[in-house]
This record gives C-alpha cells, sequence and structure tokens, in this order.
C-alpha cells in the first residue's frame, strides 16, 4: 500500500448515495477544485444508488473513492477504496467483523493497491455512524491520543480520521491527534460549514471532508475548497511539547 493515491488530498467533498444531488449543484463540486470526492454514506446506501452517483462523477476528471459501509454498496470503478474500522466502539462487527465478512465475499476482487483501512475515532454522538455502531463518543483529550497512537503506531493504519459527522469538533483534540500522529494521514470530517471553520480544521488535519453542507448551503460549501487549499499547516503549534 503506497498511500500515494490519497495522502496529498488538502480537501475532500463527501457524496451521501442516498441524497439527492442536481446535475448542476454536481457540477459544481466536481468543478470547484477539490482534491477528491469521496462517496459513502450511514444509511440507505445500495449498489443502485452508488454505481448512479459514481457514474454522474465520472464525467469529471476528479478522483473519486468509496467508503465501503456496507457489502451491498460495495461497486467496483472507483479510483480507490476506504474501509473505514471504529475505533472506539465495544462492538466488534464494526472493528473487524463487517470487513472480514466482505472478504469472504470479496477478498479476490479488491484493489489493494487502490484500498486504504480508516481508523475512525467517532466523537460525536448524534451522528448516525455513533448511533449505529454504538461508539464511545466520550473521550478525554487523552483518551482520544490513546485511540490515536493505536491506530497510527499500534495497528499502523494508513488513515486516521476523526469524526464529528454534523457537528463541528473540538480543534484542540485535531491538533493533539496530529501531533501524535507519526506516519498515519489525519482525516478531519464535522459541521464544516463555513471557509473559517475549513481553515481552523486544516491548520491541523491533513485531509479536510466536507458533508452535509453540500446540500444545504452550495455557496458555503464551495468557499471552503480555497479556505482549506490556502491553508498552510500550524506547524509551531505541532511542535513537541
Ligand atoms: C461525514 O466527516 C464527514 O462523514 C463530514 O461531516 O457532513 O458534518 O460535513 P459533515
Amino acid at each position: 500500500m503506497s498511500g500515494e493515491w490519497y495522502s496529498g488530498w488538502r480537501h475532500v467533498f463527501k457524496l451521501d448515495p442516498e441524497r439527492e444531488i442536481s446535475d448542476a449543484d454536481l457540477d459544481a463540486i466536481c468543478m470547484s477544485g477539490t482534491d477528491a470526492i469521496i462517496v459513502g454514506g450511514s444509511t440507505g446506501v445500495t449498489f443502485d444508488n452508488t454505481v448512479d452517483l459514481m457514474s454522474r462523477i465520472r464525467r469529471y476528471e476528479v478522483a473519486c473513492a468509496l467508503e465501503v459501509s456496507t457489502l451491498e454498496g460495495a461497486v467496483p470503478g472507483f479510483d480507490g477504496y476506504f474501509v473505514p474500522l471504529v475505533l472506539n466502539t465495544n462492538r466488534s462487527e464494526w472493528i473487524n467483523g463487517k470487513q472480514t465478512e466482505g472478504l469472504v465475499e470479496y477478498g479476490t476482487f479488491v484493489p489493494w493497491e487502490e484500498t486504504a483501512a480508516q481508523g475512525y475515532i467517532i466523537l460525536n454522538a448524534e451522528a448516525t455512524a455513533a448511533k449505529i455502531t454504538g461508539a464511545h463518543t466520550e473521550l478525554s483529550e487523552q483518551e482520544v491520543v490513546a485511540h490515536v497512537q493505536m491506530a497510527d503506531r499500534l495497528m499502523r493504519l494508513p488513515i486516521v480520521y476523526l469524526e464529528y459527522s454534523g457537528k463541528f469538533g473540538s480543534m484542540e483534540y485535531v491538533r493533539q491527534a496530529r501531533k501524535s500522529i507519526q506516519q498515519a494521514t489525519l482525516f478531519y470530517g464535522g459541521g464544516i460549514d463555513s471557509a473559517e471553520k475549513a481553515r481552523d480544521a486544516a491548520q491541523y488535519a491533513h485531509t479536510v471532508v466536507v458533508g452535509n453542507i453540500v446540500y444545504s448551503d452550495l455557496t458555503a460549501a464551495l468557499a471552503t475548497v480555497a479556505a482549506v487549499q490556502e491553508t498552510v499547516v500550524d506547524s509551531v503549534s505541532l511542535a513537541p511539547d
């Protein structure tokens, strides 16, 4: 796993196959200058709605990856595949159960060079993903760092994903996460609905993921692209203590 296909991404839009998006809005998203589009959702993801969204995005040059959260939604033809492992749950099906079920079924077809595991740390109790997976979202700073270390150093996962889906999270947690990472790429996602919040997250995260706002305020969503691309990672505040 080289990591090259996603490691330079600074800004990503995440689109949900279950949600409607007009051709005009999709055109604006695909032409926005974002580094990539991730297709993924917590509920209602099917083969048909995933193929449909993929083929519409495929008319554009932008990189397009699938976050595989259900077996039904595993669709060939994407540039890359992310496989989420939820690290802050006790329910083992979300850590290795569903993933191995998927590999039993489709293991021989997996394009391994373009497939990467994401160590998810879900931190918003109200997020659908938190409810479905039974994530322990009330983590202290030390516990977040411990989860990051487990992902980055013990498990050597290529991606650590601080997920606040639906809520803008603690940038201090993102900063601490980035400080403690040695080899993984840090994704941050959740509640980014303005250029300012996008900039805040981009100071610390390698990759900033923007989702919901695409569907409620396209102009604000588009403004996050330049905001992230222009933000330099704050190396001073990431220096060792
Ligand atoms: C969701 O992390 C992404 O998986 C983005 O979150 O939808 O809140 O922007 P939002």
